[in-house]
């Protein structure tokens, strides 16, 4: 007999061939992002509270407290989220302001 019958490789291709054969079972947390909101000098102070409550779900000291900071340094962190989550809460932000004719905006930033 000049050839084995049923060797390594016949039986699993795969072997030595160069195809990868581990597969990577560890879970990766997403990449979370950072929506940002920003100052102007048009948007009423009381809306950008209620906006921040409903949106963010914070509390109102919390709300008035991240109001105040983006209302005197002109950006601030309403919160950290998945890239899909983070993409509605800046619609969310965009949609009520623009329906209430406010210029208020909202963007988003990898964290
Ligand atoms: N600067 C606005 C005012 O004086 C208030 C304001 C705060 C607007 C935060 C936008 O993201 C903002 N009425």
């Amino acid at each position: 007999m000049t050839e084995k019958k049923n060797n390594q490789r016949d039986v699993d291709p795969g072997r030595q061939s160069g195809v990868a054969e581990k597969t990577d079972t560890r879970t990766k947390r997403p990449d979370m992002y950072k929506v940002l909101l920003l100052n102007d000098d048009y948007t009423p102070m009381e809306f950008v509270v209620q906006l921040l409550r409903q949106v963010f779900h914070l509390g109102e000291e919390q709300a008035v407290r991240i109001m105040l900071s983006v209302h005197q340094e002109g950006v601030g962190v309403c919160g950290i989220y998945s890239f899909e989550v983070a993409e509605t809460k800046v619609a969310q932000v965009i949609s009520a302001s623009r329906s209430s004719e406010h210029p208020l905006q909202c963007t988003m930033e990898k964290a």
